[in-house]
């Protein structure tokens, strides 16, 4: 009732609005401001009152005379400058219509405040993280044509209220899948920007798979020049330089993502046993691999060179990464024993330490000594086994951290129903309400929410070999993880979400993201 009723005194007021620019026709549907609320992931409150404000060509953005407040104004310019046709200069002093300020509250680390009137928008925050969350919701709370690149006519309003915002979770992730098909660095770019706008936090990048070596490595050259010639179905397959790789890793922290990067092993690997015989228990090099079948390779858990190799990897990796975070995969090691797990996560775990990195492994991590500190990325799904379940359980209870990643939730890369044209179904279909519809807290039985570090919405790459396909299976489903990873358990509910979601399509539109149009949702008419 009191959202119907701030969304009407909205309407009233934008009808009303004078700020010396041209008057809002009455009754035009632009001229009425996105309610304060409507914003995905949905803020921890929002408190519409008051007049909208509304950008024109005077508009200033006041920023703090830092690098960092700077950083934050010329972000929010180049945002706003193509669309609205304004010059919006960035200043650190005079009156500005919108604000930015890093200033000691009551925010976290990656919190804001954003106080919104007839007099201008401010957005406050401790961190610089905080601004740029808070910018991408100014960016939801102005009309959709704003993501256009050209000028659109406006007007340009902003409801008034304040909201208040800091996320659930720590850990916001998405997963890139650049091994079964490679990836370049402007469309791994695509997609973080696509990931900024909802708050993420994290990119995990799956560098090496059978099917590809992404990353190149001074100290074995041949894995990235051979183990990464090739991809799923045969096509050239590519790897990043490790000038490439700066590049995405600077490009994400300019959002605030920081960049997790995957080793899978032991299993996972014949990219790199196709490129080294000597990683080979028999020293023969298999062929490379195009195929999508998993679990078939291991590194040779009883050679020592075998650890000379993860040890060159990890240092190289490790120094081209300012995050906490090495993913050292685990998963589907189908063909080395129990023993031979154990042992190899028990010499590998040190060596991540040795370089200064925490350890995030796949949850069969668990089956082994996941060491302290360490994360364990939980992929199960309905129909995982109680016992498997109750491992990871137990490991969290003892301390791993867990990251939520249920194939039958958040794999964007499995069908939304059996006429999807890409992905895989190994899960099911998961249409949007299954993804987004349940509690991370009390998801995995007997295990502490407290375990619970956040959720990641992995996107495996099979099926999927451009952009827009990845975006067609990202979105709608994508913002639903964001959700589930940033807004406070209360305001978790399906009805309301769906009718949010519904009106980030013209958003999507304007940005040119195809995205797969769910029956379970009520889209705008076109
Ligand atoms: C599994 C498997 C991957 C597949 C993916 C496809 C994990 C952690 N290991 O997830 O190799 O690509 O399913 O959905």
């Amino acid at each position: 009732m009191t959202r119907i009723l701030g969304s009407l005194l909205l309407v009233a007021a934008a009808g009303a609005v004078t700020t010396g620019a041209a008057p809002v026709p009455k009754g035009s549907p632009a001229a009425t401001a996105t309610p304060l609320g409507q914003v995905i992931p949905a803020p921890a409150s929002a408190a519409p009152y008051g007049a909208p404000y509304r950008l024109d060509p005077g508009t200033r953005i006041g920023v703090d005379p830092t690098r960092e407040g700077r950083r934050a104004g010329d972000q929010l310019a180049a945002l706003l400058r193509p669309a609205t046709g304004y010059r919006l200069p960035v200043t650190t002093h005079g009156a500005a219509g919108i604000r930015l300020r890093l200033a000691k509250g009551p925010y976290g680390a990656e919190g804001y405040r954003l106080d919104s009137g007839r007099w201008g928008v401010t957005i406050t925050a401790n961190e610089p993280a905080g601004l740029f969350h808070g910018v991408q919701t100014l960016r939801q709370l102005l009309p959709a044509a704003v993501e256009r690149r050209t000028p659109q006519p406006g007007p340009w309003l902003v409801a008034g209220g304040t909201i208040k915002d800091a996320p659930r979770y720590a850990w916001r992730g998405a997963m890139l899948d650049v091994s079964r098909h490679f990836f370049g660095v402007d469309e791994v770019k695509r997609y973080v920007d696509r990931l900024a706008l909802y708050k993420f936090n994290k990119l995990h990048l799956h560098l090496s798979d059978d099917q590809g070596w992404r990353i190149a490595i001074d100290s074995w050259p041949r894995l990235a020049t051979y183990g990464g010639s090739t991809e799923v179905g045969g096509g050239p397959g590519g790897y990043y330089t490790k000038a490439d790789y700066r590049e995405i890793v600077r490009y994400a922290a300019d959002r605030h993502l920081e960049v997790v990067p995957e080793i899978d092993m032991p299993s996972h690997t014949n990219a790199a046993l196709a490129s080294y015989a000597e990683l080979n228990c028999d020293g023969v090099a298999p062929p490379l691999y195009t195929g999508t079948d998993v679990g078939f390779s291991s590194l040779c858990v009883a050679k020592d060179r075998t650890y000379d190799f993860v040890d060159d990897v990890v240092r190289e990796l490790a120094a081209l990464t300012p995050g906490r975070y090495l993913h050292i995969g685990g998963d589907e090691a189908h063909s080395t024993s129990h023993e031979d797990y154990v042992a190899f996560m028990d010499r590998v775990q040190p060596i991540v330490a040795k370089y200064g990195k925490t350890v995030v492994g796949w949850h069969q991590l668990t089956a082994a000594k996941p060491a302290p500190g360490a994360l364990a990325q939980y992929w199960g799904l309905d129909g995982t086994s109680a016992a498997e379940k109750e491992q990871v359980a137990a490991a969290a209870r003892n301390g791993t951290g867990l990251i939520l990643s249920p194939a039958d939730r958040l794999y964007l890369d499995m069908k939304y129903t059996k006429d999807t044209p890409l992905g895989l179904a190994w899960a099911g279909y998961v249409e949007v309400q299954r993804s987004y519809d349940w509690d991370p807290a009390s998801y995995l039985p007997g295990a502490p929410a407290s375990a619970v570090r956040g959720v990641e919405a992995p996107l495996w790459a099979e099926t999927l070999s451009t952009p827009e396909q990845q975006e067609f299976m990202a979105f709608p489903r994508l913002p639903g993880a964001a959700e589930l990873g940033w807004s406070p358990a209360a305001t978790h509910d399906w009805d309301r979400y769906k009718v949010r979601l519904a009106a980030q399509a013209p958003r999507w539109d304007a940005l040119g993201i195809g995205f797969y149009h769910s029956a379970q949702v009520p889209w705008p008419a076109a």
